[in-house]
């Protein structure tokens, strides 16, 4: 096949996995007329726009085994609803304060900051809820899957994580324990959507340990570059945020290791990622496709 028409092929299947989970996410969501309708709307408002990267990897991963998709539909809306309450309390005045999200005003911004948290409280429980209510999943699974997202989304997982990274505004810390920070706050969900791909598998240990390798691989790749991009973008527009920058000082990839190496440590772990994509199985090409796909990414 020529690389257009597998561009093609991959671009007719993230279309499709996206419809699905617009489906689901659809489906679970209450519709903005239901009482309270403020917070109705503001939920769905939450959850529009992004890329959607933590459920395609679900789907990828799913899909590198054999899973069929409806099979999938339960852990890609759950690691999304986890993803987009996350954000809406990271951008609060008592987290980072932003008034951009995705382009337009934060839920905080386009509603009040009450709403914003508990807008951040309703997507948390709709992600358990998905879980618990999918037809498509043995009981054993969902469970499974819940006590996964529960680890990754909680105090030793992302929460832990933020809860560390605000501790350490100012400090300038160890490569390590950046990695370990983001390993938490970032890493966290992305290496779920792999447990919860490989748990609707009922994939073999060695699988699932494979399969973890490149979530973690992609993870911190993810985050390296999120920092190289933030550091281009900040070069780029000097003093655009200069107000906010000078006022905190954060360790940063490119603060510790300078860009070059940040942007070459970023690339080497893409490249263990689909090291371990093609070791788990010689049909990963979604996996392949996603790798490619967020280390091409620009925003
Ligand atoms: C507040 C409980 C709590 C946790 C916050 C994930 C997180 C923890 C904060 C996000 C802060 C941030 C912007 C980190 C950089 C990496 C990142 C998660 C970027 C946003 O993810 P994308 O690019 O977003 O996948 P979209 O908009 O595409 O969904």
């Amino acid at each position: 096949m020529s690389s257009t028409s597998t561009t093609a092929a991959f671009d007719t299947r993230v279309s499709a996995y996206l419809q699905r989970l617009e489906r689901s996410m659809d489906a679970i969501l209450p519709p903005a007329s239901t009482d309270p309708q403020r917070l109705h709307e503001a939920l769905r408002y939450a959850c529009e726009g992004g890329k959607h990267l933590r459920a395609l990897m679900v789907y990828a991963a799913g899909e590198t085994l054999g899973v069929d998709a409806e099979r999938l539909d339960a852990a890609a809306c759950a690691v999304e609803l986890i993803h987009a309450y996350s954000l809406v309390h990271d951008d609060l005045p008592g987290m980072d304060n932003d008034d951009l999200r995705r382009g337009r005003p934060t839920v905080h911004k386009a509603y009040d900051e009450a709403t914003a948290i508990l807008v951040g409280d309703a997507l948390q429980t709709s992600a358990f809820e998905v879980l618990a209510i999918s037809a498509a999943l043995d009981d054993a699974q969902k469970v499974q899957m819940i006590r996964a997202l529960a680890l990754a989304a909680g105090s030793l997982g992302m929460v832990g994580g933020q809860a560390v990274d605000m501790a350490s505004e100012n400090l300038t810390l160890t490569l390590a324990q950046l990695e370990s920070l983001h390993a938490r706050k970032t890493g966290a969900l992305i290496l779920v959507t792999c447990q919860l791909a490989a748990i609707a598998a009922n994939a073999s240990e060695t699988v699932r340990n494979t399969l973890e390798h490149y979530g973690r691989c992609i993870g911190l790749a993810f985050q390296i570059q999120d920092d190289v991009l933030d550091q281009i973008a900040d070069t780029a527009t000097l003093g655009k945020t200069a107000g906010k920058d000078l006022a905190q000082h954060k360790s940063t990839f490119p603060s510790l290791l300078g860009l070059e190496q940040a942007q070459q440590r970023a690339h080497a772990l893409f490249d263990e990622a689909r090291n371990a994509a093609r070791s788990i199985s010689g049909h990963a090409d979604a996996l392949l496709w996603l790798a490619d796909h967020i280390q091409q990414r620009d925003h």
